[in-house]
């Protein structure tokens, strides 16, 4: 049993405890206690971020504000108090640790059916939504220039440039196929620092495995892993819930063959998010499919910086794991490249029913 554990305040005394979920950046343990309690302890990643007491406070604040906004108790995630009361437990190595309840419910990594996919449009354009009148400035930034394009290109070049493990001369091709898309990439950027888009407060991690599912009805119940929750545009959630739940094949398919986008499944959440989150403005919505391949393309380029950086920033679970990932994303970008009309007429259709 991890000790970090006996730095919170709970119920019962531990008797199950396991290593749990899918997340690529913290050590998640699902906790039993012998009451039926429930729990969710965490370490939070330091490499990422800098500083996990300000990362607690955004998502202290923003959780608070969601309980207000919401009927069921599942709804918003539930933090417990450290010893000393903070929502956060420092233990003697300085690693940051957190525990909430564990929600009877269950994450998917891949949709099993078209409702489901539906219903986690539904949980991120709501999640937007209710978010539209919380006031961003009082949030921290947990990672500065997360979704910032242009910046991402900045240390793709100087890890190329760098090439600590002299990985870059085996890649290449995969090099050539990010840089051939830089001007592109940044155009979410700008459109940001000339307010074209409108600022948000977004999730930023939009991931079909953020989302929770109730057993019984399938519904979605919440979103989860806050961490990332931080000023941003709608079309960077939009965007990176496609790159992973309306693919054909898993976000690390080692065969590049079977990764594609499914357009029916991009009509799907489309649909859900338009209907959830009335508030988009006519340009969010026509730059939509925009947002899926910058997102994509962003993805792949983190990956492999990560790949020629020595994955220090991923957990992999293999030699060579963010190459496949990066390998993987850039077949998606290529496919979407394909389909970019289709994408355009369903994101126009789709907006003619709904608004
Ligand atoms: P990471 O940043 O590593 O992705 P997450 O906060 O997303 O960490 O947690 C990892 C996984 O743990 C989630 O994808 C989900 O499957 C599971 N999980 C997290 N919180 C809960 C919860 N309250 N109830 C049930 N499962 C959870
Ligand atoms: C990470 O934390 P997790 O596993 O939900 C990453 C996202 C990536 C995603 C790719 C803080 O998400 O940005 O899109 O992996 N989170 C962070 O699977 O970097
Ligand atoms: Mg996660």
């Amino acid at each position: 049993m991890e000790k970090a554990i006996y730095g919170f305040q709970f119920d019962g005394t531990p008797v199950e405890c396991h290593e749990f979920g899918h997340g690529h950046i913290n050590y998640t343990l699902r906790i039993k206690t012998d009451t039926g309690a429930e729990y969710i302890l965490q370490r939070i990643n330091k490499y990422v971020f800098k500083d996990p007491a300000q990362l607690m406070s955004n998502v202290g604040s923003v959780t608070a504000y969601l309980r207000e906004r919401v009927t069921d108790p599942r709804a918003a995630l539930h933090f417990l108090p450290a010893k000393d009361g903070k929502f956060y437990h420092v233990d003697e190595m300085g690693q940051y640790w957190r525990m909430y309840d564990f929600v009877g419910g269950f994450c998917l990594d891949a949709p099993e059916s078209d409702e489901d996919f539906y219903q986690s449009a539904l949980a991120f354009g709501r999640f937007q939504e209710m978010l539209s009148d919380f006031p961003a400035h009082t949030l921290y930034e947990t990672i500065p220039e997360f979704h910032n394009t242009i910046h991402r290109y900045g240390v793709f070049r100087h890890t190329l440039a760098a090439d600590p493990w002299g990985r870059a001369a085996g890649v290449q091709r995969d090099i050539d196929f990010i840089l051939a898309r830089e001007e592109e990439g940044g155009t979410l950027q700008r459109m940001r620092e000339s307010g074209e888009l409108p600022l948000r407060v977004t999730h930023n991690d939009t991931k079909l495995n953020n989302v929770l599912l109730d057993k019984k009805t399938r519904k979605s119940l919440c979103v989860l892993d806050l961490d990332t929750v931080m000023p941003g545009l709608s079309l960077y959630d939009f965007g990176d819930s496609i790159r992973f739940g309306a693919a054909t094949a898993a976000e690390d398919e080692p065969d590049v063959g079977k990764m594609g986008l499914d357009l029916h499944l991009f009509e799907i959440y489309t649909k859900g998010y338009m209907e959830a989150c009335p508030s988009l403005t006519s340009r969010e919505i026509e730059l939509m499919p925009m947002g899926a391949k910058i997102l994509t393309l962003e993805l792949a380029m983190r990956f492999l910086t990560d790949y020629i950086d020595g994955d220090r920033y991923f957990k992999a679970a293999y030699p060579g794991h963010n190459l496949i990932r990066a390998r993987a994303q850039m077949k998606l970008v290529a496919d979407m490249e394909s389909k970019w009309d289709q994408m355009h007429r369903i994101v126009a259709q789709v907006a003619s029913q709904v608004r």
